[in-house]
């Protein structure tokens, strides 16, 4: 018998779904844009005036992210691939959501488990935990940095992402602010006739055709997972 081709959930995920691991989020009161200007630590020129300031912030990050584990959220999400065809497509820098078993994680900004040479940006090693010098050099001599898009660097997988959102049938957009682009553009090109859903505690304005549901996504998702896999199993 032929098998039909199991329904995509395209998943967006910003800060907020790592917030109950434990992770701070950057534009919440709290967050690391709080105490942190992106000026100094999130751009290539940041890089270039004061680099021990830039890898201090990405080592601290780099440890956080390491202790961190997967919370109800992220295993949610995961377990929706027991019914569908799931694609996440996020904005973070931890690995909590390959950590929570997902299998296909698109990343946009770049991995903080990871350090590449600004000289070569394909040689890449491990970020080591115990952080990053200034000593750090690849074969070349280059220095090296967090494998991070900072802003004003181009995002990766963009055209991926795109693809993805746009054929499929549902969009679940998690934890983010949508105020970085462009990321946040993604949420225009989901397919008209698409479910779509916002999670998160707090929103400016929620994109046409999303349905917010206000609260934590620790508590939210575990029961929009099992909702949507009893109506698969029905
Ligand atoms: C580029 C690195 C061109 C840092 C990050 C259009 C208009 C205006 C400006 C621009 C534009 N297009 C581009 C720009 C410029 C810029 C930009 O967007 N600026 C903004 C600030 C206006 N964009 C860029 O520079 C991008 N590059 O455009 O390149 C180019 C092209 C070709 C060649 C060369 C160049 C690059 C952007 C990449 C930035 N990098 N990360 C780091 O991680 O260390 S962005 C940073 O913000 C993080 O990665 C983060 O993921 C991302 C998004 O933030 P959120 O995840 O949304 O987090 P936030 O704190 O904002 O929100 C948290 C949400 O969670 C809240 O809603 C809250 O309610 C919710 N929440 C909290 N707790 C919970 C929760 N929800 C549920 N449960 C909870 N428990």
């Amino acid at each position: 018998m032929m098998q039909r081709a199991k329904e995509k959930i395209l998943v967006f995920t910003g800060a907020g779904v790592s917030a109950e691991s434990g992770l701070k989020t950057f534009r919440d009161s709290g967050g690391l844009w709080e105490s942190m200007r992106i000026e100094e630590v999130a751009t290539p020129e940041a890089w270039e005036r004061d680099p021990a300031k830039v890898l201090d912030f990405y080592n601290m990050r780099r440890k956080a992210a390491a202790q961190a584990k997967p919370n109800p959220a992220h295993l949610a999400i995961a377990q929706l691939e027991t019914a569908f065809d799931v694609a996440i497509v996020t904005q973070n820098v931890d690995d909590l959501h390959e950590r929570a078993g997902s299998s296909r994680v698109i990343r946009l900004h770049g991995n903080l488990s990871e350090a590449k040479s600004e000289l070569d940006p394909s040689y890449r090693i491990p970020y080591p935990l115990e952080g990053l010098s200034l000593d750090d050099r690849c074969p070349r001599g280059g220095r090296l940095r967090p494998h991070i898009v900072w802003f004003g660097e181009a995002v990766e997988n963009y055209e991926l992402a795109l693809e993805e959102v746009s054929t499929a049938g549902r969009m679940l957009v998690v934890g983010t602010s949508l105020s970085v682009y462009p990321a946040a553009g993604l949420v225009s090109y989901a397919r008209p006739d698409a479910e779509k859903v916002l999670v998160a505690m707090d929103i400016d304005a929620c994109p046409e055709g999303f349905e917010f549901f206000k609260g934590r996504a620790g508590e939210i998702l575990p029961k929009l997972a099992q909702k949507w896999l009893s109506e698969k199993n029905r």
